[in-house]
């Protein structure tokens, strides 16, 4: 009898020895402050489900910004090893390689449905990977916050003379399309957007659109809101060090790749309502809030802009040409359908 204990006891032992899961420990960096909102709700929403669909194999630890100070050095830190993941946006990369750009978004390029067609269906997370490579992470796309507003200024802007000279914030292609125009377009850090233009270190700036630019305050120091030209539906990005994740099993890798999935189309989905929340809170509550178009000639010049800067870096890059002729390629083929579907739709519906 004794014997038979013994045996049971070792036997059970060996079974949880079988079954014991290894915990991978993994950490996490935002461009973002641990209060920016939806971004950093995007972040911790993927680590939990990646936590739960691993079933505790995977845990995140997430550090904002203002724990690791350093909003725009997070794709470094993760190609060092400082940290395993990054939740960030590819365009905050182009003094690194122009090639980055595309996979944020484009002025005047595809919309948000339109460049997750592009993502998952027509090649566009290969290139990623092709163009990521060398900065030593994959990307995932990371969230998307639809059509963006085209930022808060001080003044009207009326003619292209009222732009020269202006400096304002704006990340991107669109930055270097504005420079064209004679803008002094700079990046500064989302923790320091509303105190650069309230402190008038900038005349001009664009964040994202009412969901987060409302709680940010703008409207009480730059009350023009100009519609959005210049990013047509911006994709956050995961970076992961590449190392790191070629030692995880298959089946967490693929835990991370569905919860990374999941948690940028929540975040477009979300972004969507609090957006309309936000813009009927604004509406009501600060009715001087001045709402404007760029008139046609200031359009004009952009696009004008926008198609030259276009050419220029296809010809700088062999990368932004095959990222660029892949997205040209794939708007034209999916246009015609956006428009007999959601234009046609919206057009006679509002
Ligand atoms: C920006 O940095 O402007 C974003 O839209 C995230």
């Amino acid at each position: 009898m004794k014997l038979f204990f013994k045996l049971t006891f070792i036997i059970t032992l060996l079974c949880s020895f079988t079954y014991a899961q290894k915990v991978y420990k993994l950490t996490m960096a935002t461009t973002w402050t641990s209060t920016q909102h939806p971004l950093i709700d995007t972040a911790e929403h993927m680590a939990k489900l990646a936590e739960e669909l691993s079933n505790g194999q995977i845990k995140i630890r997430i550090d904002a910004s203002n724990k690791h100070k350093s909003p725009f050095g997070v794709l470094d830190m993760v190609k060092g090893g400082q940290y395993d993941i990054a939740h960030t946006a590819s365009y905050y990369w182009k003094g690194k390689d122009i090639a980055v750009l595309p996979f944020s978004s484009m002025p005047f390029g595809m919309t948000a449905q339109e460049l997750y067609a592009w993502f998952y269906n027509d090649g566009g997370m290969e290139l990623a990977q092709k163009v990521f490579e060398k900065h030593g992470v994959y990307s995932f796309p990371g969230g998307n916050t639809g059509v963006q507003m085209g930022g808060w200024f001080r003044k009207e802007i009326n003619t292209l003379d009222d732009l020269k000279g202006l400096k304002m914030r704006i990340p991107g292609f669109a930055g270097e399309v504005m420079a064209k125009l004679g803008v002094q377009a700079v990046t500064i850090n989302p923790g320091e957007l509303y105190t650069s233009l309230e402190r008038n270190t900038i005349d001009a700036l664009e964040w994202v659109s009412p969901s987060m630019d409302f709680v940010m305050g703008f409207h009480k120091v730059a009350p023009y809101y100009y519609t959005g030209w210049h990013e047509p539906g911006t994709e956050m990005q995961f970076v992961i060090n590449r190392k790191v994740f070629d030692k995880l099993p298959v089946h967490l890798q693929n835990v991370l790749k569905a919860a990374m999935k999941i948690a940028a189309y929540d975040m477009y989905i979300n972004n969507y309502d609090l957006n309309a929340l936000a813009w009927e809170r604004m509406k009501k509550e600060y009715p001087d809030i001045k709402v404007r178009t760029f008139p046609k000639p200031i359009m004009d010049a952009l696009k004008k802009a926008n198609a030259e800067l276009r050419e220029e870096m296809k010809a700088s890059s062999p990368e932004m040409k095959e990222v660029l002729d892949s997205q040209e390629a794939y708007q034209k083929k999916l246009r015609p359908w956006s428009e007999m579907s959601d234009y046609f739709y919206l057009k006679d519906n509002i």
